[in-house]
């Protein structure tokens, strides 16, 4: 397989309902798709980037141009996507760009061979449970009606978005109006070991998890809260790579893991992560981006992977997009079903994308055969 140019696109989507996390709310997701045309067809990625550096410090504009100046012209001649990995690693950070164009290399190789996702990362199910990710909302009683339509809907676990001022009571009150509903909080690096006699209070309502509590470069910090409070603390943003999974282990500043494919660089290091936790006894879940069909169809492969143990923040099309650019995905009995088609086994639907679609460029790749040829 060789590549012949690569196009970036950015794309606005506007959400259902607004997205309101310790960091910001987001109303519209402006995300990045990448399509790479080879000889042998195409193939799609999508950046887990939002419009502003708030998740992370990587940005869906920050994302275009690292892909447009040093990305993609380092992949001219890669001729399968475990080169991407090697050809890119010059280029320091930069991981859901990385992981957008690795995706869509995948793809293009994958389809050309007549392979899923979920049969080439190793999937042992053929559809996976799905939790929803519930915003900050303006009061306890909207959170209590976007959760009751949420449960009404068939979610099968719900994730309350924390924040200072937004934690022991909005949990409480889930927890008397639906019982004993698996639940899990994520505060988005908001708080500080100094909130540890706070964050124990959440104890009492047997959470699944805590994720994220601390900034993301405090690992000492998570495994000095680990040791004052019950709640299992899950980490997310810190968990860039493969060994940074090892090290939050081995430092107990984790008992589980959220793997986002975007946030480390792409789905191979997302399986060697997974590989690495499951080694350790760790149990791992499918993160989400408020991907669009594309991102979402590959995430539910990885989710179907054998250390995959809680249901994932992977929820229905329409959780997030009034259109989504893809067939939806349709929850069923709380389900959904990982594609079986070649590559993501889903592609945009063209008039869709068409109109979603702000900007488009090309790159060509033709003649310039990169540190590979
Ligand atoms: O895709 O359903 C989804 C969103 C899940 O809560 C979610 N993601 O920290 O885990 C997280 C957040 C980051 C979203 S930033 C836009
Ligand atoms: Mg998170």
């Amino acid at each position: 397989m060789k590549l012949v140019g690569v196009e970036l696109r950015t794309i606005e989507m506007p959400l259902v309902t607004p997205f309101r996390t310790s960091f910001g709310t987001e109303t519209v997701r402006e995300a990045l798709l990448v399509r790479v045309v080879t000889d042998e067809g195409e193939g799609w990625g999508e950046s887990g980037t939002s419009k502003e550096p708030f998740y992370s410090s990587e940005y869906t504009q920050g994302a275009a141009d690292v892909l447009r100046s040093y990305l993609i012209p380092a992949v001219a001649g890669v001729t399968s996507a475990q080169q991407v990995g090697p050809a890119t690693a010059q280029v320091k950070g930069h991981r859901m760009a990385k992981a957008a164009l690795e995706t869509a290399v995948l793809d293009a190789e994958l389809r050309a061979g007549g392979m899923s996702f979920g049969q080439y990362l190793g999937a042992v199910r053929d559809e996976v449970e799905c939790g929803v990710s519930v915003g900050i909302t303006e009061s306890i009683p909207a959170l209590l009606d976007a959760v009751a339509a949420y449960l009404d809907q068939g979610y099968r676990r719900i994730k309350l978005k924390i924040e200072p001022g937004w934690d022991v009571e909005p949990v409480r009150a889930v927890r008397e109006r639906f019982g004993d509903v698996p639940l899990q909080v994520d505060a988005n690096t908001a708080y500080r070991l100094s909130d540890a006699r706070l964050l124990a209070r959440l104890d009492e309502f047997e959470l699944l998890l805590l994720e994220q509590p601390l900034p993301e470069d405090d690992l000492r910090g998570h495994a000095e809260l680990a040791r004052l409070i019950r709640t299992p603390i899950c980490l997310d943003e810190s968990i860039v790579s493969a060994r940074a999974a090892a090290d939050a282990i081995a430092l107990g500043a984790c008992r589980i893991v959220n793997i986002k494919p975007g946030r480390v660089g792409g789905y191979l290091e997302a399986r060697r992560i997974h590989d690495v936790c499951t080694a350790n006894g760790v149990p791992v879940w499918c993160g989400g981006m408020l991907e669009t069909g594309l991102g979402r169809a590959a995430n539910l492969a990885l989710a179907a992977l054998p250390g995959f143990a809680y249901p994932g923040d992977t929820s229905a099309s329409a959780r997030y997009y009034r259109t989504d650019i893809t067939p939806p995905f349709e929850l069923v009995d709380g389900r959904l079903a990982v594609p079986t088609g070649p590559g993501l086994g889903v592609a945009p639907l063209p008039d869709v994308l068409d109109a979603v679609t702000v900007r488009t460029e090309w790159i060509d790749l033709v003649g310039s055969d990169g540190p590979h040829a």
